[in-house]
């Protein structure tokens, strides 16, 4: 087993988190043979993260929602990677979750961001806008060390922007938090009253904590807007996430470059289908460049990328190439362009 602390971190980045750290595991519900823990940190700046269901299966409900869906594969991913290394590794699943770790300590432990005033790790790039995945590993690698600078101020928007009061100098108070997913009949009537609804079946999880905060909210958010415009306004809750969103997304003219800037795809690729929606979002033209029947193509993106088949490869008129872009360096991309 060669493979270093280092190497997979970089793993977990090169197969699509934005940060990942080490940790010591906690948990005695771990198999004995874990030795170490690959946190993995996923930048989550827009609603369509938070879309959560329910989905009754043979009588039972089950719980339902996009960004762990999306960490459980990533996980799952970076846990086979691992595993063709000759590492151990076993990934977190949503189910597990609560049971095998607490991920704001590890995450903290690691040195991914600090322990803020909502309740939640506060990183220095994206402020609370992340989730975590785990990757448990019988690597004895060593631990990261947790940020010693701690950069949460005291500017308690966090708290001010909680529409039920569930934040405050006393701490965080889980009975008062509309985010929860087991509430008493009670809450789940407040939920209802405070909560987007997108759709009969959907909802959209309480986020204000994390959007109140001023850190990471420089980054532009492709979708954000947008959603809270088409949805029909339910109260206070829906009012206050409306204006956190304010100011952020700035007006979109749709500009004609689909002469210059080329997106070489396929068809069946995520990252593809999400460097679209940016695209749609935005409000910029491009030229699609299937590769999967054509020669010329493939062999250009070949040429770019070292022998490699990567996809999304977006070429600029400037004659900058982005390849698989985060969804952040994409939308800041595209806004420079269209400032000239
Ligand atoms: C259960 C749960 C919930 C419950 C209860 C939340 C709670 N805070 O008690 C409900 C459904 C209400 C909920 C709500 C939310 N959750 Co939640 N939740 C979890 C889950 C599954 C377990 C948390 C838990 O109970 N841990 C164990 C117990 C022991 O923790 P605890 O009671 O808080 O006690 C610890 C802390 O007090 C801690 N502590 C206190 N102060 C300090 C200071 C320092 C320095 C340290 C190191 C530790 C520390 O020490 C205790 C022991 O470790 C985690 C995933 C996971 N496996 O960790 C996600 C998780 C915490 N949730 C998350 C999120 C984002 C949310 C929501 C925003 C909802 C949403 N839209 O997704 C809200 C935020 C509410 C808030 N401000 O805290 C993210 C947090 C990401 C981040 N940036 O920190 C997590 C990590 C999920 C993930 N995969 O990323 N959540
Ligand atoms: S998720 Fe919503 S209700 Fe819960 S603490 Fe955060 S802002 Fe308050
Ligand atoms: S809103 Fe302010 S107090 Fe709350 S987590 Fe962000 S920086 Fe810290």
């Amino acid at each position: 087993m060669d493979i270093s602390a280092q190497e997979a971190k970089e793993l977990a980045v090169s197969l699509g988190f934005d940060g990942a750290g080490i940790a010591l595991p906690h948990s005695a519900a771990l198999p004995a043979w874990v030795r170490s823990v690959l946190i993995c940190m996923h930048a989550t700046l827009d609603d369509a993260f938070d879309y959560e269901m329910y989905i009754e299966y043979d009588g039972r409900r089950k719980w339902y929602k996009s960004v762990y869906t999306m960490l459980e594969s990533l996980s799952m991913r970076v846990a086979e990677s691992l595993r063709s290394e000759g590492v151990r590794a076993m990934p977190l699943t949503f189910d597990d979750s609560l049971a095998l770790i607490d991920l704001r300590r590890s995450a903290v432990e690691a040195g991914l961001g600090v322990w803020g005033k909502n309740n939640l790790v506060v990183t220095r790039q994206y402020g609370s806008r992340v989730r975590f995945g785990a990757v448990f590993v019988d690597a004895e690698w060593p631990a990261d060390s947790p940020i010693l600078d701690y950069y949460c101020p005291s500017c308690t928007l966090c708290w001010a922007a909680c529409p039920t009061d569930a934040l405050g100098v006393d701490g965080y108070n889980r009975d008062e938090c509309i985010a929860e997913y087991s509430p008493t009949p009670a809450l789940a009537a407040r939920q209802e009253s405070l909560e987007i609804r997108p759709s009969a079946c959907t909802r959209v999880q309480c986020t204000a904590c994390i959007t109140a905060c001023p850190i990471g909210s420089n980054i532009p958010v492709a979708f954000y807007r947008n959603l809270k415009e088409e949805t029909p306004a339910h109260g206070n809750a829906n009012h206050r996430l409306a204006e956190h969103s304010e100011g952020r997304i700035g007006a979109k003219e749709n500009s004609d470059m689909s002469e210059t800037i080329r997106m070489y795809s396929t068809p069946w690729c995520g990252d593809c289908r999400r460097a679209k929606m940016i695209f749609k979002s935005e409000g910029i033209s491009y030229t699609e460049i299937d590769i999967s029947d054509d020669a010329e193509a493939i062999a250009y993106v070949e040429k770019i990328n070292n022998g490699l088949r990567s996809v999304p490869t977006i070429v600029f008129p400037d004659g900058t190439v982005m390849v698989e872009p985060s969804s952040p360096d994409l939308v800041n991309k595209l806004r420079a362009l269209r400032q000239g």
